[in-house]
């Protein structure tokens, strides 16, 4: 049975601000209900992989002219077999080989056949969002004036965690050294990341639904201080990290309407709105290019904002807003998450529907290599380390394969030199399972962690592996997190996932994703021993998927 990552969307404002207009052809009809109800599926469970238009990402394309047909055996004019009602509803049940995940134990049979017929209809266009409505829904909360001037807590900010809680729109704050939850924040819908500010004060959490919350970390308890909705449907945020923007602009991305969102750092007042819309690497024109992850620069006051559908990488530089300049460099198509390399000079991003690492260099603005991979590259933000014989190297795993892949990085040191024959090649494979989505070691650690949350096989996705990283041939363990928390066993996998270290290296949390409505929690590990330390299991911890360590996110240790 293969799994549902990718088929996990959000409940987004898009579902509701839908207009109803439907080329009815001579596709299946619906009812105004079964279209309502139709279109809140895609948006949850389809529209983050197979686009908003449906022209196809890390999904098949599914518009109607090779999902609809009325008889058996029509082809496309290009010769591909249609699909039609029995056959589509096969592939919604079932998954297919492709990568396609089964939804036969999400969906009722009623809904299948209901999203077939769906699916056989024109895509409805949703609106667009102009700058002034981005302004209209500003909110501060706190005014600058009104907020301390220094940190009124006892907290170890440092070592604090924000941690997503999907199913509940909220973020728990915890505190890394005696795993108290400090604040549970109300947050924007399915949180995706969580980002820091260059000083470490200001969290910034993005919703699905688009709603960026600000949060102080200053404050007695802390709380968002402000809001602003920068699209429909979201996935990214970071800050600038240039010496001298500290704390000075945020940047969001949208996957609907696909633009990007410049603002001030400590306000969320909005700047500047930019679309992403225009030409592909092939040199066609797409309508619904998404931010897919943005990175800031610390060498320049640029960001790097990797763009989905058109593969285009935008360097974009914010030291003069009003006259945005911005590097655009050609890479593969669909861009989708990626990190630093251990110089911070390359950043390292996953092209995952075209099996391909691209890497820019950010000193001098171009493509540094286009690195072929194994299927589906799934980095997170990757994992740098000193590979026994290959030096300097960047780690990504995959969805779709069983390996996790080393890539050599170059670096300036000198005893570095003797390693350089091997940059942007891949220098080794590592035996892992499929389905993995996140990698982790720490410049302090011997270890590094792989999770296989998308994995089929209930125990593996219900495991990480460890390798020591003296000897990479095999894990030293494979660890069964969901065992290890002594929580009940339940139908539903409960997914390790999104392993995090501690600020000092020396711990390791791992998310338990367990149902709606069972009872989670974070593992958390001893690094050195990877001996159990403590099991997180509030009851206010539904659904913990990623969580975002204060000091490393804030420097980008990974
Ligand atoms: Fe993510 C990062 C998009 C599903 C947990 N995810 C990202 C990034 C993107 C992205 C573009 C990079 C952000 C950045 O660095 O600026 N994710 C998507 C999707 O489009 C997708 C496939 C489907 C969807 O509709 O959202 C998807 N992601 C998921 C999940 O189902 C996960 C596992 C659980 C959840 O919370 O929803 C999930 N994604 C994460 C996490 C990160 C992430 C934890 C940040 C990793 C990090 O260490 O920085």
């Amino acid at each position: 049975m293969k799994r549902k990552l990718l088929g996990m969307f959000a409940v987004s404002a898009i579902a509701g601000a839908m207009g109803s207009a439907f080329a009815q052809d001579a596709a299946p009809t619906l009812t105004a209900a079964e279209k309502e109800a139709a279109k809140k599926i895609y948006f949850e469970r389809c529209a983050g992989c197979h686009g908003v238009l449906r022209k196809g990402a890390t999904g098949k394309n599914l518009e109607p002219h090779w999902t609809k047909t009325d008889k058996a055996g029509a082809k496309t004019e290009g010769g591909t077999l249609k699909l039609g009602q029995a056959r589509l509803e096969k592939i919604i049940a079932y998954g297919t080989d492709g990568g396609m995940v089964n939804f036969d134990d999400i969906l009722t049979k009623e809904e299948i056949a209901l999203m077939s017929k769906y699916i056989q209809n024109t895509p409805d266009v949703p609106p667009e969002y102009s700058f002034k409505e981005t302004m209209d829904s500003w909110k501060v909360i706190i005014p600058v004036k009104d907020r301390p001037t220094k940190q009124m807590n006892k907290f170890n900010l440092k070592n604090m965690f924000s941690v997503t809680l999907r199913d509940t729109g909220e973020v728990a704050l915890i505190d890394g050294d005696t795993k108290d939850i400090r604040s549970i924040v109300k947050t924007g819908y399915a949180v995706h990341i969580s980002r820091l500010s260059k000083s470490g004060r200001y969290v910034y959490v993005i919703g699905r639904d688009g709603r960026l919350s600000l949060i102080d970390l200053w404050m007695e308890k802390p709380a968002v201080v402000a809001e602003l909705k920068i699209g429909f449907d979201a996935r990214s945020v970071d800050t600038s990290k240039f010496k001298g923007y500290d704390d000075k602009y945020a940047i969001a991305g949208s996957y609907w309407p696909p633009q990007y969102v410049i603002m001030d750092g400590d306000t969320l007042k909005p700047l500047k709105v930019v679309s992403t819309r225009g030409m592909t690497v092939d040199g066609e024109y797409h309508p619904e290019p998404r931010v897919a992850s943005i990175v800031s620069s610390e060498i320049k006051p640029e960001w790097v904002v990797n763009i989905k559908e058109t593969g285009q990488i935008l360097l974009v530089d914010y030291s003069d807003i009003k006259n945005l300049k911005t590097t655009t460099i050609e890479s593969a198509k669909f861009l989708h998450d990626g990190g630093w390399d251990a110089s911070k000079r390359y950043f390292l991003v996953a092209a995952n529907a075209s099996n391909k690492i691209a890497a820019v260099d950010t000193k001098l603005g171009k493509l540094a290599a286009l690195i072929d991979t194994a299927k589906i590259p799934h980095p997170g933000r990757g994992a740098n380390f000193m590979h026994p014989k290959f030096g300097p190297v960047w780690a990504t795993g995959h969805l779709g394969a069983d390996v996790v892949t080393l890539i050599s990085t170059p670096s300036d040191k000198k005893e570095h030199a003797k390693y350089k024959e091997y940059n942007w090649k891949v220098v080794q494979e590592m035996k892992h399972v499929p389905g993995n989505l996140f990698v982790k070691t720490h410049p302090k650690s011997k270890h590094f962690w792989a999770d296989a949350p998308q994995n089929p096989d209930k125990d593996l996705a219900e495991s990480v592996a460890v390798w020591n990283m003296s000897d990479l041939s095999k894990p030293v363990k494979v660890i069964n997190v969901a065992k290890d928390s002594g929580l009940p066993p339940t139908k539903a996998t409960k997914r390790a996932v999104h392993p995090e270290y501690s600020a000092d290296g020396k711990e390791v949390w791992i998310s338990l994703w367990g149902g709606k409505t069972d009872q989670s929690a974070i593992v958390v590990y001893d690094d050195a021993t990877l001996a159990v330390k403590k099991v997180i299991t509030d009851p206010k911890m539904i659904t913990p998927t990623g969580k975002f360590n204060v000091y490393n996110t804030q420097h980008d240790i990974y």
